[in-house]
């Protein structure tokens, strides 16, 4: 049986008076709901984090990672300084990073290599345009996109990655995928991941991520390969965050 995992994607949002008032707010509504919980933001953020998050059930993380260790690499933040801070996950291979920063599938695995040997759990995130899903090419893309992950981890790091399917055409747009076209893919995402680990790919948390909210959290979440969110504008507010938690 797999736990069921909510993560906000914060992106580039929040300063520390509202991310005070947002951490503690879902906090304070986190009882004893089914899911994990956890907040990728800002690496800026990442020391509030850990000084306002420690000894709570609310785990935290970054949204991307430098493949480079240190050294002269300006912008950049490394696994280590991540990992320094407490972060549990962090995120790569987002969409946005694919469209606004030209991260190549190999880059992505990269990332998800380097996160992996620091001890972090990446969540690698994979997904089609809309042009591609009309063109019916949403397999070929999702399966490129993970099998270049999977091309360069060993079959026993498999169990260490989060995946999360989020189509493009569902990101910012309020569009959402509806539970059937969510867990074809993620259906297929797993059957992918059993080619490099079979008994591993029964284990791996695959995260719906694109305009989840709490009116379609919990029909997403109760299809049999979707094991919870990565949550995009309504993880920005506590009581929306907290409502898709408990929807699972
Ligand atoms: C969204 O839902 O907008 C996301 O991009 C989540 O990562």
């Amino acid at each position: 049986m797999r736990q069921k995992l909510v993560i906000g994607n914060w992106k580039m949002n929040g300063n520390r008076a509202a991310n005070t008032a947002l951490l503690s707010g879902i906090v304070a509504g986190l009882n004893d709901f089914g899911a994990e919980a956890a907040v990728c933001v800002p690496a800026p953020y990442l020391a509030q984090c850990q000084a306002e998050l420690s000894g709570t059930p609310v785990a935290w993380g970054a949204q991307d990672v430098s493949v480079h260790a240190g050294g002269a690499y300006t912008g950049e933040v490394s696994a280590a300084m991540l990992q320094d801070f407490g972060a549990k996950y962090v995120i790569v291979g987002h969409s946005e990073r694919r469209a606004y920063h030209h991260e190549s599938n190999e880059l992505v695995a990269q990332k998800t290599l380097v996160a992996l040997a620091a001890g972090l759990t990446p969540v690698v995130c994979v997904g089609e345009l809309l042009a591609e899903r009309e063109a019916g090419q949403t397999e070929e893309v999702i399966c490129g996109q993970l099998q270049a992950v999977l091309d360069l981890i060993q079959p026993e790091q498999v169990a260490n990655i989060v995946l999360a399917y989020e189509p493009v055409w569902a990101i910012g747009t309020g569009k959402t995928a509806t539970p059937q076209i969510a867990q074809d893919a993620h259906r297929f995402l797993r059957d992918c991941v059993a080619k490099k680990n079979t008994a591993a790919a029964a284990g791996v948390q695959i995260l719906y991520g694109g305009s989840m909210k709490p009116e379609n959290a919990r029909e997403l979440m109760a299809q049999p390969d979707i094991d919870g969110g990565l949550i995009g504008g309504a993880a920005l507010k506590s009581t929306d965050f907290l409502g898709i938690i408990q929807s699972v």
